[in-house]
């Protein structure tokens, strides 16, 4: 079902099958786990963020806040492609939101039991990209997350959307630079063949 939350907004709840997920939990462990592996970034100020990250197509360094090709704040490796399979779940899923995306990277986050993600903007692709309107699409998989979803100025109250196994939020239009985070995980409640934790996927065009 999709459910409009704003303007551009929308969530494309159990937009994926059970099997589907399972297929998609798997890709995304096996190259967690591959030549260019997860790490934990430290990120402008020194903190250790709380979440693993590989980034695909593209490396979101954490120091500078800036794309590059190669992994230059942590083992200089080259960034591996993103798979086709990926990306044509992010295509069809902003299509089915009224958007048109040619993702060109994609950051994979894995949170455990304890894992956070501070309530931020998107805003280190290109101008003339956020200007457009064109979406991020983010995918969840395995455990519940709390999303809280706020408006353009930090200072703006957020509400709170559950994210289960399966879900799509497309951010885009005048909803592209909405302030959002992950408040927490509900451990547990992986589907199963999905889980422990919680993989989620937001494509990018740069
Ligand atoms: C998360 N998501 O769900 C974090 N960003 O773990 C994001 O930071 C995000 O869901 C941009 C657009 C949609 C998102
Ligand atoms: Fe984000």
């Amino acid at each position: 079902m999709n459910v409009t939350l704003a303007d551009g907004l929308v969530l494309l709840q159990s937009r994926l099958a059970a099997a589907e997920q399972r297929e998609l939990w798997l890709l995304c462990r096996t190259l967690s786990e591959g030549a260019v592996p997860m790490y934990t970034p430290t990120v402008r100020g020194g903190r250790k963020m709380s979440v693993g990250m590989l980034c695909l197509g593209k490396h979101w360094n954490g120091l500078t806040y800036q794309y590059e090709d190669r992994r230059s704040d942590f083992d200089g490796l080259a960034v591996p492609e993103i798979p086709p399979r990926l990306a044509n779940v992010a295509r069809a899923a902003a299509e089915d939101a009224g958007f048109t995306i040619q993702p060109d990277l994609c950051i994979m986050n894995y949170y455990s039991d304890s894992s956070k993600m501070g309530v931020h903007q998107d805003k280190d692709e290109r101008p003339e990209t956020i200007a457009a309107g064109i979406p991020i699409v983010s995918v969840s998989l395995g455990d519940e997350a709390r999303f809280v979803v706020g408006g353009l100025s930090r200072r703006d109250p957020t509400s709170p959307v559950m994210l289960t196994s399966g879900d799509v939020v497309v951010m885009g239009g005048p909803s592209r630079l909405r302030y959002h985070g992950v408040t927490r995980i509900l451990p547990g409640t992986a589907p199963h063949g999905t889980g422990p934790g919680r993989f989620n996927l937001t494509f990018r065009q740069w």
